[in-house]
């Protein structure tokens, strides 16, 4: 969200990287006819489209496993003439079909998508990796291979905290620890806002759909959701930047930004920027959000959050127009991110908001009443300068019983009104993503995940289940289904952004970027010298676009970019915890269930296997929800091979097969997924 020095010292692995770019691949991926798909996949009780971006006829839905075709349908024309990309596109809709696998749309004349899969787990590793991606951030501390695998780094700034001239102070302040902001390694209060706001507005939510303890962090396995352990060692530096008057600083970084060096390289100076109204209403927001947030975790951390928002509210209510006036300005010489923004009405009344549900203290909704009809009443989603949609969202999903009734009437139907109107937007859009024309600027990725946040949260209000398709949407465009048929975030595919604007990732000699990272995206206003060089001001919206780390206006990575990604993709990623029989129990090599024949089947299946000793066996079925429908005692078998003939009288699905066989040493058991289609 802010920009980077352009003029750094290229590493020889950069122009290693340039020129392979430059020679083999194409610079940007033309706009050329194909078939387009959430590469993650897609869930089975969802709706479920492909789009393709020249006309044909038909399409076939291909299961990869059996190379059939198990769907054909015909495409119907989207739009004429997509207003953000040019093309002419057609969707082939196989929502009909839903049965998990691994499947590719195949469109006769025109070619075939990536594959994906049809599954309740599609978006389960996305939804972790892009919450991981906050751990990979952090700053002040060892990323060891235990939870870094090989992304580690050794501690970095720690150094951090020294007072800018421009503050009127002098001397130091430990300011160790948080996320790194971007692709950069500053550190922003003002981008911490939405970011922390938008995913502890997850946990509160939807705690069943976030409460993963299995990311393989630090805190991992210590009985507390990974997100409340992630945003809390975020918390714990932004605590390290309020004043003893309850402000807090504006922002934390060097004068310019480091070269694409690693961060424990980075050893220059860096500063405490001046207070700002902005930053120290965000904070009183996120740490009143703490303040009941973590009371079950940490009764203590709770309250000394508490208290640092009552304290910074109290230095807003001395200071009741924005500081400084006109909103914050980098000090001379100073460019590094500015985050400045010249309205902290929106950030205020976040803070009320957020301050009242915490203590019911009724001065705060006062506040709240008394403003909230001038700051965005849902006209727009939330972003780092307006987190009025957030105060907004406080208010409204405070429990039944508490708050104005009218005023929660009127924000419903803001609310249910805005999902109107997006759907109606992306009905008109090509690719069904949230983004016209002109709305492609920096970091365009994150307004159609930050506009599904608002789709979902009216959906689950009463509205139409078609917001929640809608929300849907905006993940697909993000995961590949888009004009440049290009998934956005790092680590999920093979064909996945592979340059971020990253410094770590540019500089660790890896491969592979660090993965779960959501790239800014498209970005019409072409901000950076390599996307000048490559676009044209003809060039639609949606492709200015270059998937190399020199971009950093279209390319880079951003904490307030992943939170959204986070909530999203975290709401959709279903629960297999579920579907137990899944899961495999150590099998001896020596044991063999194999893969039944035919399969797909349709009336009958032979289900193999060989024994290297007698034993009892027993074959058991479940269908996807894990239930028992079928068992079968076979008896004692000999050592060797054997079948068994299955003939279910069932409708077409996906089951499993159990063979459990009980010898003199042991109980073994093993599982075959089996799809019958009628
Ligand atoms: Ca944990
Ligand atoms: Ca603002
Ligand atoms: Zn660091």
């Amino acid at each position: 969200m802010h920009k980077s020095s352009p003029d750094f010292n290229l590493s020889v692995r950069q122009v290693f990287k340039w020129t392979v770019c430059v020679l083999l691949l194409p610079l940007f991926v033309h706009a050329a006819d194909y078939v387009t798909v959430n590469q993650a996949g897609y869930l089975p009780d969802h709706p479920k489209q492909a789009f393709v971006t020249s006309a044909a006829d038909s399409f076939h839905l291909i299961d990869q496993s059996s190379s059939q075709i198990v769907h054909r349908g015909a495409l119907t024309q989207r739009t004429a003439l997509d207003p953000a990309t040019g093309m002419n596109v057609w969707e082939a809709d196989f929502s009909a079909w839903g049965v998990p696998g691994t499947y590719v749309v195949s469109v006769p004349g025109i070619g075939k998508s990536h594959a994906f899969a049809i599954s309740n787990a599609a978006f389960t590793s996305l939804a972790k990796a892009s919450l991981k991606a906050f751990y990979y951030q952090r700053c002040g501390m060892d990323l060891s291979p235990l939870h870094a695998g090989i992304y580690t780094h050794p501690k970095c700034h720690m150094q951090d905290g020294t007072l800018h001239s421009a503050t009127g102070e002098s001397g130091t302040v430990k300011s160790a620890g948080g996320w790194h902001d971007a692709g950069d390694y500053g550190k922003y209060v003002v981008n911490a806002g939405v970011t922390v706001g938008t995913l502890l507005l997850a946990c509160e939510l939807f705690p069943e759909r976030f409460a993963a303890d299995n990311l393989r962090i630090k805190e991992s396995g210590n009985g507390i959701p990974d997100l409340l352990d992630e945003v809390q060692y975020e918390l714990r530096w932004l605590l390290t930047m309020q004043k003893a008057d309850g402000s807090v600083y504006h922002k934390l970084t060097r004068e310019n930004f480091a070269p694409f060096i690693m961060p424990q390289k980075d050893t220059e100076k860096r500063y405490l920027m001046p207070v700002s109204s902005t930053a120290t209403a965000d904070f009183a927001a996120m740490m009143a959000q703490a303040g009941r947030l973590y009371r079950t975790a940490s009764a203590a951390f709770a309250d000394s959050c508490l208290a640092a928002a009552e304290k910074a509210w109290t230095w807003l209510e001395a200071n009741p127009t924005i500081v400084p006036a006109g909103g914050f300005k980098n000090p001379t010489g100073v460019a590094t991110g500015e985050y400045g923004d010249g309205n902290d009405r929106d950030e205020r009344l976040w803070a009320a908001a957020e301050l009242w549900r915490t203590t019911s203290d009724s001065k705060y909704e006062t506040y709240y009443l008394a403003n909230y009809q001038s700051q965005n009443l849902f006209q727009s989603e939330m972003s780092w300068g307006n987190v009025a949609p957030l105060a907004h969202l406080a208010y409204l999903f405070s429990p039944q019983g508490t708050g104005d009734t009218a005023a929660k009437q009127n924000l419903h139907a803001k609310l249910q009104q805005f999902a109107a109107n997006m759907l109606t937007q992306a009905d008109g859009s090509g690719f069904r993503v949230l983004l016209k024309p002109g709305e492609y600027n920096w970091g365009s990725n994150s307004r159609p995940l930050n506009r599904a946040i608002l789709l979902i949260l009216a959906a689950r209000r009463g509205g139409s289940a078609q917001f929640e398709s809608a929300a849907l949407d905006q993940l697909h465009y993000v995961m590949g289904r888009n004009g440049l048929n290009f998934c956005f975030v790092t680590g999920t595919n093979a064909f996945s952004m592979k340059n971020p604007h990253h410094r770590p990732s540019a500089a660790d000699g890896i491969k592979d970027p660090v993965p779960g990272m959501l790239s800014g995206g498209p970005n019409q206003y072409l901000q950076d010298d390599l996307m000048k060089r490559t676009f044209t001001a003809s060039t639609p919206p949606a492709l200015c676009f270059l998937d190399h780390v020199d971009s950093y206006a279209s390319n880079e990575i951003a904490i307030n970019w992943n939170a959204p990604l986070v909530f999203v993709a975290g709401y959709f990623a279903a629960d297999t915890t579920a579907t137990g029989v899944e899961k495999k129990e150590a099998v001896p090599e020596t044991f063999g269930l194999r893969q039944n024949y035919p399969n797909p089947f349709n009336a009958s299946t032979t289900i193999p296997f060989s024994l290297d000793q007698p034993g009892r066996i027993k074959l058991e079925f479940f269908n996807i929800h894990g239930e028992l429908i079928d068992s079968r005692e076979l008896g004692v078998r000999a050592a060797g091979e054997h079948g068994y003939t299955w003939q279910p009288n069932l409708p077409s699905s996906i089951y499993y097969c159990r063979l459990s066989v009980e010898n003199q040493t042991a109980l073994y058991s093993d599982i075959k997924k089996m799809v019958l289609v009628r």
